[in-house]
């Protein structure tokens, strides 16, 4: 028998037995062979099927944990003292859903999280306390509850409080995916802080609401060149159309935050946006392939997703993994709900691969 193959092994060498029984199977996977009729039901699903489990995180049941950690490790040993949501079915990988991760972080008055800077995007959406602030490339960016901040790949950033009380954040990172593409960098900055090279949030208030936009500035990033997006505006754009927005079936009053380069989402990797449930919404239910991670801003509800019913309260965290069907439901006669959100949608939709589906 003849062989291309630089290999010392030729069919010569099978025997009868091995060609039957799992011997082949046993002696090809040494030769990092598989066979494919084997795998073909894994590896084309009919449809996807999500080692992501829907997942809810109660922020009633961490923050003990959290304020614990607050007085046990100090910023120095911890660099960034962060609970990691991790979904039961991503373990592996510290992710809260496929390609994305969420972290609640704390910080003390008088602490400082030391800068560094790493390839994956990452936002912050704040929850409670003030007077922290975050440097990013040069730029401090204040804090406030409800506020959007930004920290696009290979930034430099490092956070200080110089307030009191507890501060606490949702850190949003999409390095389950940048790491499963092998393509994470991480690189700590030779100081614990990076010096303010520009003045203190500059760039929110350059780009106002990304309509009017600095003509001068030439570089047209992938990212978002906004810092923050400020909860005072966020608030501001919902009472301006609260009355007269139809909303979708599905989800309401639903805003995308914006790119104002391009009207896309703020990250590559990663949309964010902020919607409001009516009092007494009853959403339609759908499905879609992008896994999506909810942070309830206000307000009181439940989520059903593929049949089983998630109670949320103000500021829980719960994942919707890709194409699972959801149904948002407001349990509140009189309160709007406001859910934040970000997704892989587009990623997901840069590939090719977006499809949804009512329900
Ligand atoms: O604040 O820079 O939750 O680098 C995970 C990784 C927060 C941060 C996280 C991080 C940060």
């Amino acid at each position: 028998m003849t062989s291309t193959v630089p290999s010392d092994r030729t069919g010569d060498d099978l025997t009868g037995d091995d060609m039957t029984g799992d011997g082949a199977y046993r002696e090809m996977a040494e030769l990092g062979v598989g066979a494919l009729w084997r795998h073909l039901g894994n590896l084309f699903t009919t449809e996807p099927i999500s080692r992501a489990v829907p997942f809810h995180w109660s922020y009633r049941a961490l923050r003990p944990y959290m304020l614990h950690f607050a007085g046990a490790l100090s910023i120095e040993e911890a660099q960034r003292r962060v609970l990691m949501l991790v979904n039961p079915g991503l373990r592996e990988q510290s992710a809260t859903a496929t390609g994305l991760y969420a972290g609640i972080q704390v910080i003390l008055p008088g602490e400082q999280a030391q800068a560094h800077r790493h390839t994956s995007n990452a936002f912050r959406f704040i929850i409670e306390g003030s007077g922290a602030y975050t440097t990013v490339a040069g730029e401090r960016v204040h804090m406030h509850p409800g506020d959007l901040l930004l920290t696009p790949g290979w930034r430099w950033h490092d956070h200080y409080h110089e307030g009191d009380g507890p501060m606490m954040w949702l850190d949003g990172l999409d390095f389950p995916l940048v790491n499963a593409l092998d393509t994470g960098f991480f690189e700590l900055y030779p100081e614990t802080a990076q010096p303010a090279s520009v003045p203190d949030g500059l760039s929110s208030r350059q780009f106002i609401h990304g309509r009017l936009n600095p003509a001068w500035v030439s570089e047209r990033t992938v990212s978002s060149p906004i810092g923050n997006y400020p909860w005072v505006e966020t608030q501001r754009a919902f009472e301006s159309i609260a009355d007269s927005a139809a909303g979708s079936a599905v989800d309401g009053v639903l805003l995308e935050y914006t790119n104002p380069w391009n009207g896309g989402p703020v990250l590559p990797t990663m949309s964010c946006r902020i919607q409001r449930l009516a009092p007494g919404f009853r959403g339609a239910a759908r499905r879609h392939t992008a896994a999506t991670i909810l942070h309830v801003v206000r307000g009181e509800g439940t989520t059903v997703v593929d049949g089983e019913e998630f109670h949320w309260a103000e500021h829980d965290v719960l994942t919707v993994p890709s194409w699972a069907s959801y149904q948002h439901v407001n349990s509140s006669r009189s309160a709007a709900a406001m859910l934040f959100s970000y997704t892989n949608e587009p990623v997901v939709r840069a590939l090719g691969l977006y499809r949804e589906q009512l329900l």
